[in-house]
């Protein structure tokens, strides 16, 4: 008992655990904050909690650990020391590259793998870690956790079968710091408080299109005619010659904000073209969206968009460009909005979070980038674009996955919404372009409340 004390005092003192105001990640504020990676700071200090953990599982059947990554890898590993038992790793992603393993290390079918966990909150992370060493053909039933956050998670692995042992509850982890003058009277019912009536996560509000704090003309433009048309879409003309390309932008042209473009792919481009395309765009009011994706150096890209046979920047309003380059290599783009790559709908795509991470300080710290394009709500600044919508199937054959307007308009917030062959290959691509022009604005509508 009084070695658990001393545990967890020193613990406080490395500072596992804060109390104040923290606005955690789902947006709930919270009385007190904790992360127990400062724990290993103190070598001393790891070894006592492994082996406690380590007499937690003493009944426990384990040929195996394996640490919820990243906190509690640390643990497992001292634990493996400690015990003699073979630590196995639990990757975050997959490499991409190499063995494409999940899992690291030695181990055969059928093992049995004891699973360590720093705090337990809902379960989630914990139960998707079992779940991927149960597909390498390990068994888990036994599972340790330093702290259980008290919200349920614990219950949900038992539920399943899980055998879930844990060194401290939140409550009591707050009772000793209390007992030992670390925590006031006031701030030990503060908690409480929480822990008694857990607020619910603040719900994100979408904030309207024409209250949005757009700096972009082109981004402005393409607003006021969505509030005009009542429209949030875009079609994406991938056809392949001027004569389909013109047809369609006089079908589809009343229910659009902008006609996507990717120029390359038609056979008999010409500037006369464009000349009569542009006529077609005014007269229906949409914006010209040259889907050409740049990637490369400012300068080569400069050539690509001002030069050859497209002379892309003579007559784009909007055009896409990957951010890869980094940001000096977008400012090229001049007299057009540019809508950064910063996640794509494609299946195995590499823009994890880490790269739309990265991607997004790219683009919102160039003047000339008005929007994204992405899967899910990243910036409050710039518009959102995405593709991957159709109604009638969920996916090609090449990688392509879709969603519907309403999962996109409701569940990511999305501005606007890219159709492609859901248009231009339906049998009568006018009725449906009205049809998702409804289904898109109905659904933003009903995320507004
Ligand atoms: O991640 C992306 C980005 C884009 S711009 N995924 C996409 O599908 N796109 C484009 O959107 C793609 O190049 C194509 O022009 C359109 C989707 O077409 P659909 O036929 O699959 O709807």
């Amino acid at each position: 008992m009084q070695q658990r004390e001393d545990f967890l005092l020193k613990a406080y003192e490395l500072g596992i655990i804060k109390f104040g105001n923290f606005t955690l990640k789902s947006g709930i504020e919270s009385p007190f904050y904790v992360d127990l990676r400062p724990l290993s700071s103190s070598p001393q200090l790891l070894k006592t909690l492994a082996n406690n953990l380590l007499e937690l599982a003493d009944d426990a059947p384990y040929d195996l650990i394996c640490g919820v990554p990243y906190a509690a890898l640390p643990m497992g590993t001292t634990m493996s020391l400690a015990s003699g038992t073979p630590l196995i790793i639990k990757r975050k992603e997959n490499k991409g590259y190499g063995t494409k393993r999940m899992v690291e290390g030695v181990y055969e079918d059928g093992q049995n793998c004891l699973l360590v966990e720093d705090v337990i909150t809902s379960g989630q992370s914990l139960l998707e870690t079992i779940d991927e060493i149960e597909r390498e053909g390990l068994n888990v039933t036994d599972c340790v956790v330093v702290l259980d956050r008290e919200q349920g998670g614990i219950e949900k692995l038992k539920k399943k079968g899980y055998t879930v042992k844990t060194l401290f509850t939140i409550n009591e982890v707050i009772e000793i710091l209390h007992r030992y003058h670390r925590l006031s009277d006031g701030e030990l019912s503060r908690v409480k408080n929480f822990l008694n009536n857990p607020p619910a996560p603040p719900e994100v509000k979408r904030v309207p299109l024409e209250q949005k704090q757009i700096q972009h003309p082109v981004g402005k433009r393409l607003v006021d005619i969505a509030l005009k048309k009542k429209s949030n879409l875009i079609a994406s003309a991938d056809v392949i010659t001027t004569a389909e390309l013109l047809k369609l932008a006089e079908e589809v042209g009343d229910h659009v904000v902008a006609l996507k473009l990717h120029t390359d792919i038609i056979k008999d481009f010409s500037m006369d073209f464009i000349e009569n395309l542009k006529k077609i765009a005014k007269e229906k009011d949409f914006l010209l969206f040259e889907d050409r994706k740049f990637a490369d150096i400012g300068n080569t890209q400069e050539l690509q968009y001002k030069e050859g046979i497209y002379k892309i920047g003579s007559w784009a309003d909007m055009i896409t460009s990957h951010v890869i380059a980094g940001e000096e290599s977008l400012k090229v783009f001049d007299n057009v909005g540019v809508v950064a790559i910063v996640e794509m709908s494609s299946k195995g795509t590499l823009t994890d979070d880490y790269y739309i991470g990265k991607a997004l300080n790219v683009a919102e710290s160039a003047p000339n980038v008005m929007g994204v394009v992405a899967q899910r709500k990243v910036s409050d600044d710039l518009l959102l674009f995405t593709p991957g919508v159709n109604i009638s199937t969920s996916g090609d054959n090449k990688g392509q996955q879709y969603n519907t307007p309403e999962r996109v308009m409701r569940g990511y917030h999305t501005d606007f919404m890219i159709v492609g062959r859901g248009i231009y290959q339906s049998a009568n691509p006018k009725e449906v372009a009205q049809e998702y022009q409804s289904l898109g604005w109905a659904a933003y509508e009903a995320s507004l409340s």
